[in-house]
């Protein structure tokens, strides 16, 4: 008996690794892809040929920023084989890094298109995982306070959730940078799958959203965004009158309090009788009780009536407002000079990959582009772990066999085992019934365990 079990056993374990080795793994030339998409865009980045951080991605070596960053697979990327991203290491630290261009990037031309795919290793509770695209600046000093010309990407914590489109236009009247967010951006894909967010800015101030390929958002720049300035303000030199009456109602100086008006709210309780214990020399002097008026009215108010001098609410005069400008074709942002990440996180492991800059005339080759690698790693990790579920499924019937064997050898066993059965044994039919239902689910669909 026993070497049967044994050989069962052995059996199961060679099946079990002749299955293994046909896991479901999908290797893809990230290379080749990205070579090969090169032309389409501006810039890219897939991280995929590098074992550590490519020398033109800085890490900012401003203080406040002590988040680690590396290159690695990651985690959650079972089934495919090849790919590497970019990881912000750390929970509860910042983290700041950067890549500038050779030459600036002028979206004036043909407008602005970036991409890129984030992969989390849990789903986040508080972090940023969005991009700066910023002014002129010093990758080594990378910092929140360098100006951005374009801040795009998920953010989520607390009640906070959603894609970020910000972009930053140069008031020519002010000479300030003025910052235009998206009135009502889209949420966050806030799981461990891997996905993708696209921006497209482009002619007659026209912009469009994508997460994973699928337009989200369209609209217009003006319209759509907020932060604009009005084209008239409030007069600060002007001052309310001192005489200004801007009270509607008054009290009605001729009311008067009824005389029988009772304010009162507690009395003394008439009914109530010295207790014929009382001991004055012990207790002191006796006092009736307070108990609630039963005519009691409140307070007494007049009563409101119009107040004849009455003017209205006051209100400055309006004024033209200096800051405020017309801006015809805010699709021509100003010169992009970089890539940068510059992000607080609660959250450890946000990967990033595939970083695209180009022309918004280069979308449909960002959506080829996906197509080519995010599409086909979504669909190697489904198959992987479709194929996970159904290795654990097979080991759980091994399991579930050898058990039955062992049990099969351990029925002699202990007294105080057939007293607890016997217990069971008691309990009412319909409790039994459920029992019973619950086996039968499970082995329809055995749990998943670990290896
Ligand atoms: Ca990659």
């Amino acid at each position: 008996m026993k070497y049967l079990f044994i050989l069962v056993l052995l059996l199961s374990v060679v099946a079990f690794c002749e299955e293994e080795a046909q896991a479901p793994v999908v290797t893809l030339d990230h290379k080749g892809i990205a070579d090969n998409a090169q032309k389409d865009f501006f810039s890219l980045t897939s991280f995929s040929t590098y074992d550590k951080l490519p020398k033109e991605w800085v890490v900012t070596k401003n203080k406040d920023y002590k988040g680690e960053w590396k290159i690695e697979a990651g985690e959650n990327a079972n089934g495919i084989e090849g790919d590497k991203i970019l990881i912000a290491q750390n929970e509860a630290r910042k983290h700041g890094i950067s890549t500038k261009f050779e030459k600036a990037f002028d979206p004036s031309e043909d407008g602005l298109l970036i991409q890129y795919e984030t992969r989390f290793n849990k789903q986040l509770t508080c972090a940023g995982a969005y991009l700066k695209l910023p002014q002129d600046f010093k990758p080594k000093k990378f910092s929140g306070d360098d100006n951005y010309i374009v801040m795009f990407g998920p953010d989520k914590c607390g009640g906070t959730n959603k894609v970020h489109v910000i972009y930053k236009r140069l008031n020519p009247n002010t000479e300030e940078w003025e910052e235009h967010a998206l009135i009502n951006p889209p949420s966050i894909k806030n799981d461990v799958e891997p996905h993708v967010y696209t921006l497209v800015l482009g002619k007659e101030n026209k912009f469009e959203l994508f997460i994973d390929g699928e337009s989200k958002k369209t609209g217009d720049l003006i319209d759509d965004f907020d932060g604009w300035q009005e084209e008239e303000i409030d007069d600060p030199e002007d001052k309310k009158p001192e005489d200004w009456v801007d009270e509607a109602m008054i009290e009605d100086p001729e009311d008067e309090k009824p005389e029988d008006w009772v304010e009162e709210e507690m009395i003394e309780d008439e009914n109530a009788e010295e207790p014929e214990d009382w001991d004055e020399d012990e207790d002191g002097e006796w006092e009736r009780p307070m108990i609630a008026n039963p005519d009691y009215k409140g307070d007494w108010k007049p009563k409101k009536i119009d107040n004849p001098d009455y003017i209205g609410e006051w209100k400055p005069k309006k004024i033209k407002n200096e800051a405020y400008y017309v801006d015809e074709d805010t699709w021509k942002l100003s010169k992009i000079f970089g890539v940068g990440i510059e992000i607080w996180t609660m959250d450890a492991g946000l990967g990033f990959d595939n970083l695209i800059v180009g022309t918004a005339t280069s979308k449909d080759a960002a959506l080829e582009y996906i197509e080519k690698t995010w599409k086909v790693r979504k669909e190697a990790q489904k198959d992987y772990k479709e194929w996970e579920e159904e290795q654990n499924k097979t080991e759980t019937e091994t399991e579930t066999d050898s058990e039955s064997e062992s049990e099969s050898e351990s029925d002699s066993e202990s007294e105080s085992e057939s007293e607890s059965e016997s217990e069971t044994e008691s309990e009412t039919e319909e409790e039994v019934e459920e029992v019973e239902e619950v086996e039968e689910v499970e082995e329809k669909k055995p749990e998943k365990k670990e290896l």
